[in-house]
């Protein structure tokens, strides 16, 4: 057991728990300049694998988001195979996992753009059956208040799933209405290498990046064996014996 059985309650009733140095921060060390690359490499040279976002989609010069980063970041795909992140993940959702994605949420310094008040079931409810996942955002960079670290609702998944209005922002394409004070939220800050686990239904969001500071985090998605529409895409990370 990696979380207690404390830390299991408090992620039930508060709908996330931060986990202090799933990876070290030396290692987020040697990651963070290799992250500087990639808003150049991606411009020029997209990779047929992955999918990227920008905060100005005409300018090009700031990712704000990169689905599949495992497939251009080697050390993003270890850890998203890792003992340390599934041994977590089964605690939590049970010992049949897929992998749903891995994606680089690039707040840059000063350019990084507001994420709206959503629930990820807002964006997962089309094709999955039941919201049974879990997202793992993992901090590269220290995420502080002043950068735009994430912000959750605490208990807000007990509503269950509302609903989401359209938004025409690059990379958000759905949200909650209004700005960063509609909700009394927890700030929740990161050094390296800290994680936070949540819930698909807990309301979450995060400030613009007007610091100096870059706002990197990985976020990787879980879910349960059998409740995507195309569940065979996705690649088994765990399953658990079948005895006859
Ligand atoms: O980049 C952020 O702060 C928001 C991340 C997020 O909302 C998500 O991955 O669902």
């Amino acid at each position: 057991m990696v979380l207690t059985n404390q830390e299991l309650h408090r992620f039930h009733r508060d709908g996330y728990i931060v986990v202090r140095q799933l990876c070290k921060r030396a290692d987020m060390e040697v990651l963070q300049p290799k992250l500087d690359c990639l808003h150049e490499q991606m411009a020029t040279n997209q990779p047929d694998n992955v999918n990227c976002s920008w905060e100005d989609p005409e300018k090009k010069n700031r990712i704000r988001q990169l689905m599949n980063s495992e497939n251009v970041v080697d050390e993003l795909d270890q850890i998203l195979h890792s003992d340390a992140m599934l041994d977590i993940v089964e605690q939590l959702i049970g010992s049949n996992i897929v992998k749903f994605h891995s994606k680089l949420m690039m707040k840059a310094a000063e350019d990084g753009s507001f994420t709206p008040w959503h629930q990820d079931w807002g964006y997962w409810q089309y094709k999955h059956r039941e919201p049974k996942q879990v997202n793992c955002m993992l901090a590269i960079d220290p995420a502080t208040k002043e950068n735009g670290c994430i912000r959750f609702v605490r208990g807000s998944h007990k509503q269950g799933p509302i609903d989401h209005k359209d938004f025409q922002t690059h990379s958000f394409t759905i949200g909650l209405e209004g700005g960063l004070d509609a909700y009394e939220a927890d700030i929740v800050e990161l050094a390296p290498g800290d994680a936070v686990f949540f819930g698909p239904l807990i309301i979450h969001g995060s400030a613009p990046n007007t610091s100096k500071q870059h706002r990197r985090c990985n976020t990787f998605a879980f879910d349960v064996i059998n409740n995507h529409v195309d569940d065979h895409q996705f690649e088994v990370l765990r399953q658990a014996a079948v005895h006859a």
